[in-house]
């Protein structure tokens, strides 16, 4: 079996060795198209994996517990003032391990125990740490949520896009401290002007949570939020294509609440080798090649609903303006689940995730809805036309879902496209 040329170095533990060489053949020979996931360029993973994962540095740049770190401060500043760069911020916390420890170091920085904070529904489209009773967020803060406007049948005006009337009326009833923009199941473009006019109307502070679409914002195909809001967080392993984690942009009088709020607040010991990577993704992010990316990643996107629409899917909110599809299934099929979809569409070797719907009758974990995205395959070098003959695909498997040698033949082919499209072949040393 053919390995991962990034494995090179782990030479006697066959058994792990194994795994990672069948986790490349699978990323290589199969549709990845999880909105959240990419192919991080080899610069990244290089990075990543590199001797940085040896030290200990818990503090920040100038202000460390530890010895020895003279160098890492310069690594640490270098993807500090790369990121602050690159969307025009005040400060920047590149520590977070995640884009949940981002958010949550948001609300202990800005907020009291128990404060009200207005975000978006998770069934709406909006993040567990957005107040998913599921989540500690919505035990340690009181959380009001907005949701889409209803479905619409008319062409013209689909519904399902966010329902700005209903989050100024929650404003004004229930006065937040903080308002949360942003969403991570929600295909249209978020517009941060009318949060911060509503922000603005009853005093409360504005974070956007850009994590599905830092790339997008950082290629200029979707509106920057940071002259709006007070706090941007994202991770910076989805469109932004970096490792994975998460960071923080705030302006300067926030800055040293925020920080204080990831370390001690949150977190030890910071990643230093992952702040490495961030910093190679901060610096690829600002190429003009990437601005390229950002808007092939939509363009696809587009191509890719029209052409799943053209198959009798039901595309949530009426299409899309940025990396993702959600697609409602029981218009192509009443009886077929989000699970289901999925667990086929993984035989078939095209990896989604099920998701849930606007209202979804469903739960969270059989759902009626799937989410698709572009970003990876977009790295991959897919366009339009592959995009659309990947809808082709996945209505194929799912139509002759009852008949294993179906699925089979899907799978066949998706090797076979796949086998022109290798991410990493794409990242030019
Ligand atoms: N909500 C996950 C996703 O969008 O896949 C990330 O936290």
């Amino acid at each position: 079996m053919e390995s991962s040329p990034f494995d090179a170095w782990i030479t006697n533990d066959d058994e792990l060795v194994s795994l990672l060489g069948q986790e490349w053949q699978r990323q290589t020979s199969t549709l990845q198209l999880i909105a959240s996931e990419n192919f991080a360029s080899p610069a990244v993973m290089a990075a990543t994996g590199s001797v940085l994962t040896n030290k200990y540095a818990e503090g920040y740049p100038g202000r460390r517990y530890y010895g020895g770190n003279q160098i890492v401060d310069e690594v640490e500043d270098l993807a500090r003032r790369r990121l602050t760069a690159l969307f025009g911020a005040d400060h920047a916390n590149v520590q977070p391990h995640s884009g949940a420890n981002a958010n949550v170091a948001v609300y202990q920085a800005l907020l009291e125990t128990g404060d009200t904070i207005l975000a978006m529904r998770l069934d709406q489209g909006g993040h567990l740490t957005h107040g998913s009773p599921a989540s500690m967020t919505s035990k340690a803060w009181h959380f009001v949520s907005y949701g889409v406007t209803p479905r619409n049948d008319d062409p013209e005006n689909p519904g399902e896009h966010i329902d700005f009337d209903n989050v100024r009326d929650l404003a004004l009833e229930h006065r937040p401290k903080l308002i949360v923009a942003g969403a991570t199941a929600y295909a249209r473009r978020i517009d941060p002007a009318p949060f911060r006019e509503i922000a603005d109307e009853v005093g409360a502070l504005l974070m956007f949570d850009s994590a599905h679409v830092a790339g997008l914002i950082a290629g200029g195909a979707h509106p920057n939020p940071v002259p709006y809001a007070d706090v941007v967080t994202f991770t910076t392993h989805k469109t932004l294509r970096g490792p994975r984690g998460g960071a923080i942009l705030a302006r300067a009088e926030y800055a040293k609440k925020i920080d204080s709020a990831v370390f001690p607040g949150q977190q030890g010991g910071p990643l230093e080798n992952t702040i490495a990577a961030k910093a190679v993704s901060f610096r690829e992010a600002a190429l003009p090649s990437f601005s390229t990316y950002a808007e092939q990643i939509v363009a696809n996107a587009r191509a890719f609903a029209t052409a799943l629409a053209d198959h009798g899917f039901r595309l949530v909110s009426g299409g899309t303006e940025n990396h993702m599809v959600l697609l409602d299934l029981r218009d192509f099929d009443a009886e077929l689940t989000g699970k289901e979809a999925q667990e086929v569409l993984d035989r078939a070797g095209i990896t989604t995730n099920r998701n849930t719907i606007p209202d979804d009758p469903r739960s969270p974990f059989i759902t009626s809805g799937l989410r698709v995205g572009t970003a990876a395959q977009t790295t991959a070098g897919m366009r339009e036309r592959e995009f659309t003959q990947v809808a082709d695909l996945m209505a194929r498997a799912l139509r002759g879902r009852a008949d294993e040698a179906t699925v089979s033949a899907v799978r066949a082919d998706v090797a076979e496209l796949c086998a022109s499209f290798n991410p990493y072949a794409t990242f030019v040393r």
